[in-house]
């Protein structure tokens, strides 16, 4: 392997795991992201987004000390470049998100159609929910009486509908009915309600060719519309289909971190984020003859774990153990502990290639979407999915039984509660008896819970890995602040322990009262990066509750990625700020410092959307404009008094 600089280990990460292998890395020779990123210097001109290849006139370089010094070959300035740029960012995030929606609803289809034995429709009611909220009947009248529709007829006609999301060339997308109606009003206006995805998506590679679009206001418009197309589109139809098809998640107990593997067990580990092959996997390991050949091997039976939004998914749903978020991959294979890596798409590092081979770890790709060199392929196939897992299950079991390498499994994990959503939170706060938000309101109204926070996304080697999220979270609830969490964000913080009701002794006064009465943790873990458009469905229904508001800016609320490092991550950042949310991102921000479109970004959307973007690198400037800004929005509503507890007596009971 390359010869690195030395890393310093301690400053890398705060992982106590990802720390151990690290230093057996070292010892081991083996080089993983945090050392590349020790070597490489980010590049200063890319890292601020000032520089444009789109065409080979160039590449033009600006510069970004006095970013209107030069302009490009072609005349285009800093602002049309940079927004250009952070364009193509929104648009390829958004197409993952909505490429893995469309993944799901062609399995969806499948099942729909009867052609699938692996998967069924688990969560009827789900199917029934969703298929109201678009308006569709789910009952019909034969001979003057009333029946309910059959289940498969119903999944037929929700996946037509939903396909039109992706599809549909004019007119607003299905999922446009659960916007707010005074957000929904205002896109309007600014002509950014999405139609299907390729269309907006198309449109804006379109618009970012060379020659087109060169208003950075302009241009800006476009990318909120394809934005708006992943959360309220790719994404949310991600996560339902998923809930229909998998099951809605209920908060549950599971364990995170590298003490997950077992090492008298075969560890089969599931990195990626289509929760298709996980599920089938699951069966799988559970399946009596897959565990009988494990033993015949000489283990004491098959261990599954998950990774990054992969995991998420499964740890949500089932409970199966979570081994570490994005910068901890490479890691855990150095534990030697792992008998196979299967993936799928998406923040899968090919440096986990190199890696699994020193390990003599099978590494397997199962996507068409995505082969990785030196990884073998076997192609998943919805239709009989047991066919690629049962494979990576045997080849799992063949290198337990070839152990070659010592094995050293940091024995750290953690418990919490995964699983919450929307209708967990339902449930959760407003009693199984009447469900509702309404003491979530009322508590946030009288200033108990202060405001509610999502805090989401990658972890990133150019910062502290870990650190910024825990610090960031860790000073949001001292303040009152509830916090929702997906993806890697969630797994710091398991790792972290705030994932557990008796973390509420780190919460403010106002908070822990109430997770101390209903009984949840201060951070709620609502499961993988999709999974964000949890995040504006609970807070349509917050606003929907009344009391706080009529548009989804007018909330008490923020966003925030404090480690992140992919596209989709500013596909969910923009998304978020178009539907009104303050958000503050972390780790570096690509775009110029003194250009107008960062102004445009930074503040002229509020004017526009009501939701704008902050950087923030430090964890407690991060919070503390987090907090500001839901200050801002408590004096705004009028209810930045914090009002004392009122003890009812009967005649009060009466006026209510
Ligand atoms: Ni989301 Fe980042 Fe990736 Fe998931 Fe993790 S890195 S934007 S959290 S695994 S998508």
């Amino acid at each position: 392997m390359a010869k690195s600089k030395e890393l310093n280990i301690q400053e890398a990460t705060i992982c106590p795991s990802t720390i151990q292998m690290l230093e057996k890395a070292q010892k081991d020779g083996v080089q993983i992201s945090f050392h590349r990123a020790n070597d490489m210097a980010a590049c200063p001109i890319g890292a601020v987004s000032a520089c444009c290849k789109n065409c080979s006139m160039g590449p033009c370089r600006m510069s970004p000390k006095d970013p209107y010094a030069k302009v490009g070959v072609c005349g285009a300035t800093i602002d049309t470049i940079g927004a250009r740029n952070f364009a193509r960012m929104v648009v390829a995030g958004a197409a993952a998100h909505t490429d893995h929606g469309m993944g799901m609803l062609d399995c969806f289809k499948e099942v729909a159609h009867g052609k699938v034995d692996g998967f069924r429709i688990k969560d009827e009611q789900k199917l029934k929910e969703v298929c109201g909220y678009l308006d569709i009947p789910i009952t019909v009248e034969v001979d003057g009486e009333v029946k309910e529709r059959e289940i498969l007829e119903l999944a037929s006609e929700l996946a037509e509908e939903l396909e039109k999301t992706y599809t549909q060339v004019e007119g607003e997308i299905p999922f446009m009915k659960r916007v707010p109606e005074k957000t929904l009003e205002r896109w309007r206006e600014l002509g950014i309600v999405p139609r299907g995805a390729m269309r907006e998506l198309m449109e804006m590679m379109h618009r970012t060719h060379i020659g087109v679009d060169q208003e950075y206001v302009n241009i800006s418009r476009q990318f909120q519309r394809a934005a708006l197309s992943d959360g309220w589109g790719g994404s949310m139809v991600a996560t339902e289909i998923s809930d229909i098809l998998f099951g809605t998640p209920k908060p549950i107990d599971a364990y995170v971190d590298m003490g997950c593997l077992e090492e008298k067990q075969v560890n089969v580990v599931i990195n990626g984020h289509e929760p298709i092959m996980f599920e089938a996997m699951i069966d799988s390991v559970n399946d009596p003859k897959m565990i009988e050949k494990a033993k015949a091997a000489g283990a004491e039976g098959l261990n599954l774990a998950g990774m990054c939004c992969s995991g998420a998914e499964v740890l949500m749903r089932h409970g199966v153990p979570h081994a570490g978020n994005f910068m901890s991959t490479e890691a855990l294979l150095v534990t030697g502990a792992v008998d196979a890596m299967a993936v799928d798409v998406q923040c899968i590092k090919q440096g986990l290639s190199p890696v699994a081979e020193c390990y003599g770890t099978p590494f397997i790709t199962t996507n068409y979407r995505a082969h990785i060199e030196g990884a073998t392929h076997i192609q998943l196939d919805e239709s009989n999915p047991r066919e690629c897992v049962d494979q990576v299950v045997e080849l799992a079991i063949e290198r337990f039984k070839n152990r070659s390498k010592p094995i050293e499994i940091p024995q750290n994990k953690h418990i919490g509660i995964h699983g919450f959503g929307h209708e967990s939170i339902l449930y959760h706060l407003g009693g199984t008896y009447r469900p509702s938000y309404r003491p979530l309101n009322d508590a946030i109204i009288s200033g108990r819970i202060r405001g509610v926070a999502g805090v989401v996304g990658c972890t990133n080697p150019r910062v502290k890995h870990d650190w910024v999220h825990t610090e960031v979270v860790k000073e949001l609830i001292k303040n009152d602040v509830l916090v929702l969490q997906t993806g890697c964000s969630t797994i710091a913080i398991g790792k972290a322990g705030l994932l557990t009701p008796e973390a509420a002794k780190f919460a403010g006064p106002g908070l822990a009262e109430i997770c101390e009465t209903v009984g949840i943790p201060p951070v709620l873990s609502l499961g993988s990066c999709v999974d964000n458009s949890r995040i504006l469905i609970a807070a349509s229904a917050v606003l929907k509750e009344g009391g706080l508001g009529e548009r989804l800016s007018d909330l008490p609320v923020a966003g925030s990625a404090p480690e992140w490092m992919s596209e989709k991550a500013i596909s969910i950042g923009q998304y978020f700020v178009s539907s009104g949310v303050y958000t503050v991102f972390g780790a570096a921000f690509p775009v110029t410092e003194g250009t107008k479109f960062k102004e445009h970004l930074f503040s002229g959307l509020e004017e526009e959307v009501g939701g704008m973007w902050d950087f923030a690198v430090d964890p407690y400037e991060h919070a503390a404009k987090m907090i500001a800004h839901i200050d801002k929005k408590r004096e705004a509503l009028g209810i930045n008094v914090k009002q004392e507890r009122k003890l009812f007596d009967m005649a009060d009971r009466r006026e209510l």
